[in-house]
């Protein structure tokens, strides 16, 4: 229990407002989830998986239209609507909250209302947040135990401190009697609601019970709440992976790294080498809040406590320790349950057994053209179950960072890595990353969907607000040279009949063994005019069949190319108009100076 009034008012005053069944305050005990786990299987919102192969593991299949983040229905509400920015949905706050204050009267009759304090950050850490989320839903409780520090010791530490506060609901009150759903949420898509209170730190969700949209803890605090304390406190919140790497001579550094989506993120943050000698342990796979120490080095903490992690394609081929993270005290969402109660998704790296059913609950014909799992399909995984996983990354001191990387699927023009030239160089790399998008691309100039920072979802406020942030941060570095290089990389290349020109996975530590003799000053780099490109012989493709053929094509910096990509670039940065700070405008003319 509490004694923070603050928090007691605010609890009262919403179960007022949604008006459910009970309050139950969320303790975190092991007891605790085992009796909302049982009670969810009682109820069939869950399969228990089974006990010899997935101890502690549960299955859940999502409504069908309640599968992902809704972009569409996320809001940032700042006062002012340029506060915003061209990037995100804007209403203002009191519109809001007499729009979503009609939807949560009565929301919740017929459910119970859980109160989740949670800490984003190591429990006690003056980099930690803490948060509470008020949510109808047991199946987010349980999410929210494994991807956050949960429950009586948050309170115990919060006192009577401020917390952010953060409400959901599934937007599905139960009528006297009326028997619930599997996965209750909202039918219409335009009944819920993703929103942002930027200048007062709250979070109101509504009508989705799915991943993003309901694990508050996640995208929406501690990436667009966040992003807007960082710039006001002069820190980094960031949709980064965090990284140790060892070399053969047995030196150790830190690496942050940010990708759009389906990239490989997950993945990169839990490689396993191919050079033997090199050793790489992961801090995070998602979040990093960076600040510069007394020191003056940039330190990264990883918010999260666990990995919400796409299921298909991850397999003991392309990633075994996230495989090894969900060996046990994991639940699946929207995953094909076997027979004998194991999961399947495409790209597991077996075949799917007969009786499998899939994430709509139906049997899986072998004959079925239908996708077993949903591609969004995820497993939540406690971080201390990865096999890899850094012996610092609960460290409130967080790691520090050498290295900054930026990076997204371009099948041209991008060479296999560059480095930017200096800090303000590497923030206008990071505003103009993009990834192909295929088929549904059609009227995207290039097939490329630009996804500055990998932050275009994630950031709480005004996208050229948050690159003059940036250019800030280094402004104000306490010490310039030890600021982080920055890279960008692109493991995606292909030649012009369309094969990939690098391995990728495991092998792109050549890649990243580069990148530290670079940070270590071991080896020198060609000038080319968008930044230090690696001489050939500097990465090592040792034991590589055929690699050395296509070395030229992959790290080639064609100009006519590039000028190609400044006419996107220039289109790009224009959407920013008076935001775009002109440090990144000097950027472009200097890049088409170069190039000319
Ligand atoms: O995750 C990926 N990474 C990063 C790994 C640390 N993927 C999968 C992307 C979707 C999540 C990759 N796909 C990577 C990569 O580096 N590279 C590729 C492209 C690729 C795919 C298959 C091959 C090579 C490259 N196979 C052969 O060459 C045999
Ligand atoms: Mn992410």
């Amino acid at each position: 229990m509490t004694q923070n009034i603050k928090l007691q008012n605010w609890v009262k005053e919403w179960a007022e407002i949604c008006q459910p069944e009970k309050v139950y305050w969320c303790d975190g005990s092991e007891e605790e989830n085992q009796r909302l786990l049982d009670e969810m299987v009682a109820s069939g919102a869950a399969v228990k998986l089974n006990d010899e192969k997935r101890p502690g593991s549960y299955a859940f299949n999502s409504d069908p239209s309640d599968v992902a983040r809704v972009e569409n229905r996320t809001f940032i509400c700042s006062a002012k609507k340029e506060d915003a920015g061209p990037t995100n949905n804007w209403k203002a706050p009191a519109d809001m909250k007499v729009e979503m204050l009609e939807k949560y009267k009565g929301c919740m009759k017929g459910r119970t209302m859980y109160v989740i304090p949670f800490s984003m950050g190591p429990l006690g850490s003056n980099i930690a947040k803490i948060g509470v989320e008020i949510t109808d839903s047991a199946y987010v409780v349980v999410n929210m135990r494994i991807m956050t520090r949960m429950g009586q010791a948050v309170l115990d530490v919060l006192g009577n401190d401020e917390f952010i506060p953060c409400i959901h609901s599934v937007g599905s009150p139960l009528a006297p009697g009326q028997e619930d759903v599997r996965w209750p949420c909202a039918s219409n898509i335009d009944d819920k609601y993703i929103s942002h209170f930027p200048e007062t730190n709250e979070i109101w969700s509504f009508g989705s019970g799915y991943g993003g949209n309901a694990l508050l803890g996640k995208k929406c605090l501690a990436l667009r709440i966040a992003s807007n304390m960082a710039k006001r406190e002069g820190w980094l919140a960031e949709h980064m992976l965090i990284m140790g790497i060892t070399n053969p001579k047995g030196e150790k550094k830190y690496i942050a790294a940010a990708f759009p989506s389906a990239c490989g993120k997950t993945n990169l943050a839990m490689l396993i080498p191919t050079i033997p000698g090199y050793t790489v342990e992961t801090v995070g796979d998602d979040i990093a809040w960076m600040k510069f120490d007394a020191n003056g080095v940039l330190r990264a903490i990883n918010p999260e406590a666990g990995f919400f992690g796409v299921a298909p394609f991850t397999s003991a081929e392309t990633n075994p320790n996230a495989m090894h993270s969900a060996d046990k005290n994991t639940i699946f969402t929207n995953v094909g349950v076997t027979p004998d109660n194991d999961i399947w998704w495409e790209g597991i790296g077996w075949d799917c057994p007969a009786g499998t059913i899939d994430w709509k609950n139906k049997l899986h014909e072998a004959s079925s053209t239908e996708a077993v799992a949903h591609p969004n399909a995820r497993f939540t995984a406690p971080a201390n179950q990865c096999p890899c996983v850094d012996a610092a990354w609960e460290d409130p001191a967080g790691v520090p960072i050498s290295a900054i990387l930026f990076g997204g699927r371009r099948p041209s023009t991008v060479p296999l890595v560059y480095q930017a030239f200096d800090w303000n160089h590497g923030v206008f790399m990071g505003s103009i990353v993009g990834s192909e998008v295929t088929a549904a691309a059609i009227g995207l100039k290039a097939g490329v969907r630009r996804d500055p920072f990998a932050m275009l979802p994630f950031c709480g406020y005004n996208m050229g607000d948050y690159f003059g942030h940036w250019v800030t941060v280094g402004e104000n570095a306490p010490d310039k040279s030890k600021l982080p290089m920055i890279f960008n990389v692109n493991w995606f290349r292909k030649s012009p009949e369309g094969k990939w020109l690098w391995p990728g996975y495991g092998d792109n530590i050549r890649v990243l063994g580069w990148i530290l003799d670079r940070v270590m000053g071991n080896v020198d780099a060609v000038e080319t005019p968008i930044g230090f490109v690696p001489n050939k012989e500097d990465i090592n493709i040792d034991g590589l069949k055929g690699q050395a053929e296509l070395m030229d094509a992959l790290l080639e910096v064609d100009k006519n190319l590039w000028l190609d990509e400044c006419e996107l670039i220039a289109e790009h940065q224009a959407q920013f108009g008076d935001s775009l700070p002109k440090e990144l405008k000097e950027q472009y003319e200097n890049l088409k100076a170069r190039l000319a």
